[in-house]
């Protein structure tokens, strides 16, 4: 049986990311379908507060964010590798950039399709919870000229890197860039009806590039129960950290140190334990949860703040 479970719900696209990327290196996983908002009481034990989706656990180590979960996903299956041809500083960096730039325009596309469709409850818990803003068609609709520009100007210089008819940014293999870049298309593409393409400028080598992304599958999951995945968390213990040093942190903290990690740009709920191990890339931190027991949490520290509570 398979140690990689992951928490996520079909429609998001940052669980898109991790599904092709298990799929990318032939995995076998447990899938874990979560609600698409909170309550998730015991999702909620297992990371300590962090809210975002995807999560991917194995045993009593816990992984939040996508830009952990994909490291570590090549640390533990190298290949084929999400980083081909020596592209990996690259690749995370601009995957990152794209990301950060990218989310916000693209619900502003979105919500110009469908934001009137969308349960009041759902525009109320993205506002309160996690966007802090109002994602409903009218309250975006005044910007929708500078997110359909910034979506595009995206577009742009990947259209041109791909225009030399490559099947991937670098080359014959895709990487974690490509994955990136393809999530927030997949948003797009998967809820909004098909004249997106034409406001979006989903077009010319886009969209075989997409469709051959597509194409790579999820890998084998099966379907596993949030209790059964709890289940699992509280007969496991942490694995021993052997990737990272305990006093690796850049900033200085050290192991031991009650520290709390939030990310900076949304949902801010900080997530308490102790200093496990870390490097200017990733940080491990100890809790202990009454119910799950003990746990490690693994962040990137790209786009989180690590600080001594
Ligand atoms: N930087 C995070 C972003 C994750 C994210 O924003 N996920 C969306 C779903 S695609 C989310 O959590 N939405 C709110 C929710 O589902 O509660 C990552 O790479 O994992």
């Amino acid at each position: 049986m398979t140690d990689i479970i992951l928490h996520h719900y079909t429609l998001s696209p940052f669980s898109e990311k991790v599904r092709v990327t298990l799929g990318l290196k032939g995995l076998a996983w447990r899938s874990v379908d979560i609600a698409p908002m909170p309550p998730r009481p015991l999702l909620e034990s297992l990371t300590g507060g962090y809210r975002r989706v995807p999560v991917m656990q194995i045993g009593a180590d816990i992984f939040c964010d996508t830009n952990i979960i994909l490291p570590t996903l090549e640390r533990l299956h190298p290949s084929p590798s999400l980083y081909p041809a020596g592209c990996e500083g690259v690749a995370r960096g601009l995957a990152f950039a794209w990301e950060r730039t990218m989310w916000i325009p693209t619900i502003g596309v979105l919500s110009h399709f469908i934001g009137d469709q969308l349960p009041a409850e759902f525009i109320k818990d993205r506002k309160e919870g996690y966007l802090g803003f109002d994602m409903s068609k009218a309250a975006m609709a005044p910007e929708l000229h500078l997110h359909r520009q910034r979506v595009a100007a995206q577009y742009a210089w990947l259209k041109t890197a791909l225009a030399d008819g490559r099947k991937f940014i670098f080359g014959d293999a895709p990487s974690a860039l490509d994955l990136a870049c393809y999530q927030t298309i997949f948003l797009l593409r998967k809820n909004c009806p098909a004249e997106v393409d034409a406001m979006a400028g989903h077009d010319g080598p886009l969209l075989p590039w997409f469709d051959r992304l597509g194409a790579i599958g999820h890998g084998k999951p099966e379907p596993m129960s949030p209790d059964d995945a709890f289940a699992a968390a509280q007969k496991a213990a942490p694995a021993a950290v052997t990737h990272l040093q305990p006093d690796g942190d850049p900033g200085g903290l050290r192991a031991g140190t009650l520290v709390t990690v939030t990310p900076d740009d949304n949902a801010r709920v900080p997530v308490a334990g102790t200093l496990v191990a870390a490097s200017d890339s990733e940080i491990v931190i100890r809790r202990s949860d009454a119910e799950a027991g003990e746990l490690h949490i693994h962040f990137p520290r790209l786009g989180f703040d690590v600080v001594a509570a």
